[in-house]
């Protein structure tokens, strides 16, 4: 009793301590200092992605789709003058929305995070299918433009930035601004206009009548103003029940204004439909030949297939070429699941009497096609497609643009040390619908590979550090280092939505002293999923081979994204 009293005691003064040490750190955050943690701390010395999916690879004068492997869906593309910029959706993760750049539309290289302050928004409590939904970014007269929705944390929102990689303004919300998808259009005399999804006027018909719908916006005060207007009601043939028209966007060439949307739903029956109208505010007449690009025309069981294609937006460059960019997906099994989230795919778009087209009837999308006659760019450093690894020794202070955590950080609970990630093990887990110690890259391939070398000296039973296979904070795989009554222990933990902490679904004795580096590996073949270690880097052991990955796919876990790995810890 007494022995507990006095663990009990240590107990509560660690906690006040810790306490103590979190609101300081709170307050040092945001004046940029990261006091080391008081807590136990989880060390990775390094952390390897290797990933192949032995696509057709591009020959000279050619690319290769997707162009963005990995959960990146949703894009929005800019150019200005030979620079293009493109975003994606990031839902709950934080930082969110990645901003791209590319010379060339093949070659693209991460610029920063609009969203990546804490104090922009706050996605605290939100699920992972709610957060930031397709943004649109544009330019005008010096001044780049995101709009956006934030669901669940403040509706459609606009910041502006004088440089596309940042920093970007605190989010001016937009309450006139119904629905998702708001995108905006500059016309030629100045006037601004946001176009987007919403409800329909009056009552919806069935489940995914959605409506688009249009309103003056002024790019000076950045508030709308005017009667908003609905351009289109249901989709291009309301008799028949189309649903979900999202993801609109408007355009002019050769003064007729175009409007393109997504109808379908962002599933196999996703699509790019377009209208086109001599004015701005309508009527918009739908095209004959819709929709522009689909793959739901295809057969089912084809080889190789790339599916659920649509939200596009067009770029036309300088020498007159028009391309798309859009979401897609690429599934492992014949009940369509992926992994690896809605990639970001390239195609050109052809003219045909005064309409564009993207995919013919029944035409799949081409994994390879000749690129945009544009002058070639050199590679990224970090590449974004086809077969790569990238390792990285947490050499500098600043991690890459690319780690992300779940929801808004409130303290520093990470940072890079002496050639470490050190992540603090707080008693925030995941499925705490919290802000865990967990640092996450998106799974870019269906066959992947991730291997760390983590040292971690559990301060008790409850406490683990490692790997995580992770689509959302219901289901995750983890392999990583904890203790059994003390004696150190490797263990791989799988959660399918149920019991919170996980079932434990593998578990072994480590021989060397808690604390010694222990390598740690998630390979990922397509639906399967092996977790293996080693104490030595040479003699590895697998602890769980074949697991089902399923279970990480976008289809069964629900939702807008895709699985990322990470490195986590908890107490
Ligand atoms: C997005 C909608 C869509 O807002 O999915 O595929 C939604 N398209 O346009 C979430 O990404």
């Amino acid at each position: 009793m007494q022995g507990g009293q006095i663990h009990g005691g240590a107990k509560s003064l660690m906690r006040s301590l810790r306490w103590l040490y979190s609101v300081l750190a709170s307050a040092t955050v945001l004046a940029g200092a990261a006091p080391p943690p008081p807590t136990s701390v989880a060390r990775f010395d390094w952390f390897e992605y290797r990933g192949d999916d032995h696509q057709p690879k591009p020959g000279a004068g050619e690319y290769g789709n997707p162009i963005l492997q990995g959960f990146y869906p949703d894009p929005s593309i800019l150019r200005v003058d030979r620079d293009y910029y493109l975003v994606n959706s990031t839902f709950a993760w934080f930082p969110g929305m990645p901003v791209f750049h590319s010379r060339d539309l093949v070659h693209w290289t991460q610029i920063g995070n609009a969203i990546d302050r804490p104090t922009q928004l706050n996605f605290d409590k939100l699920n992972m299918w709610q957060g930031l939904y397709a943004p649109d970014i544009n330019w005008h007269a010096g001044t780049f433009y995101i709009v956006n929705t934030c669901v669940g944390c403040g509706g459609n929102f606009v910041i502006t930035a004088k440089r596309p990689e940042g920093p970007w303004s605190d989010p001016v919300f937009l309450p006139e601004v119904t629905g998702i998808d708001a995108s905006l259009f500059f016309d030629d005399d100045g006037s601004a206009w946001i176009v987007h999804n919403g409800p329909p006027e009056g009552k919806p018909r069935y489940e995914g009548h959605t409506a688009i719908w249009l309103q003056r916006f002024d790019a000076m005060s950045l508030k709308t103003f005017g009667k908003p207007q609905v351009l289109v009601d249901a989709g291009t043939h309301p008799e028949r029940n189309p649903i979900w028209i999202e993801g609109p966007h408007i355009f002019k060439r050769h003064g007729i204004y175009y409007l393109i949307a997504a109808e379908g739903g962002t599933e196999e029956r996703h699509s790019e439909v377009v209208f086109r109208s001599e004015k701005v505010t309508g009527p918009y007449v739908p095209f004959d030949g819709n929709p522009i690009l689909t793959q739901r025309d295809l057969p089912a069981d084809r080889p190789n297939r790339i599916t659920s294609t649509g939200h596009a937006k067009f770029v036309e460059t300088p020498g007159g070429e028009w391309w798309a960019l859009f979401l897609g997906v690429r599934p492992y099994d014949s009940a369509g699941n992926f992994n690896t989230g809605r990639e970001t795919f390239l195609m050109p778009v052809r003219w045909e009497k005064g309409w564009p087209r993207i995919t013919d009837p029944g035409q799949p999308v081409p994994w390879v096609a000749p690129a945009p006659k544009l002058p070639a760019a050199a590679k990224p450093a970090v590449p974004t497609r086809g077969a790569f690894t990238v390792r990285e020794e947490f050499s500098s202070a600043r991690l890459a643009p690319y780690w992300m955590m779940l929801r808004n950080p409130a303290d520093r609970w990470w940072r890079t040390s002496d050639g470490a990630l050190e992540l603090s093990a707080r008693t925030v887990r995941l499925g705490d619908d919290g802000n865990p110690s967990l640092l996450a890259r998106r799974q870019q391939h269906l066959n992947a590979t991730v291997t760390t070398e983590v040292r971690f000296r559990p301060p008790n039973d409850n406490a683990e550090a490692g790997l995580v296979a992770l689509q959302n904070d219901d289901h995750w795989y983890f392999i990583g280092v904890g203790s059994d009554k003390g004696r150190p222990i490797v263990r791989v933990r799988r959660r399918n939505n149920d019991a919170p902490a996980g079932a434990v679904i593998g578990e072994a004795s480590l021989s060397q002293r808690a604390g010694a580096p222990v390598q740690l590996r998630i390979s990922a073949h397509g639906p399967r999923y092996d977790f293996a270690w080693s104490q030595d880097g040479r003699r590895w052991q697998t602890l769980v081979r074949n697991a089902d990955g399923t279970i990480l796919s976008t289809k069964k876990a629900g939702g807008f994204v895709g699985s990322t790995f990470g490195l986590y810890a908890h107490e």
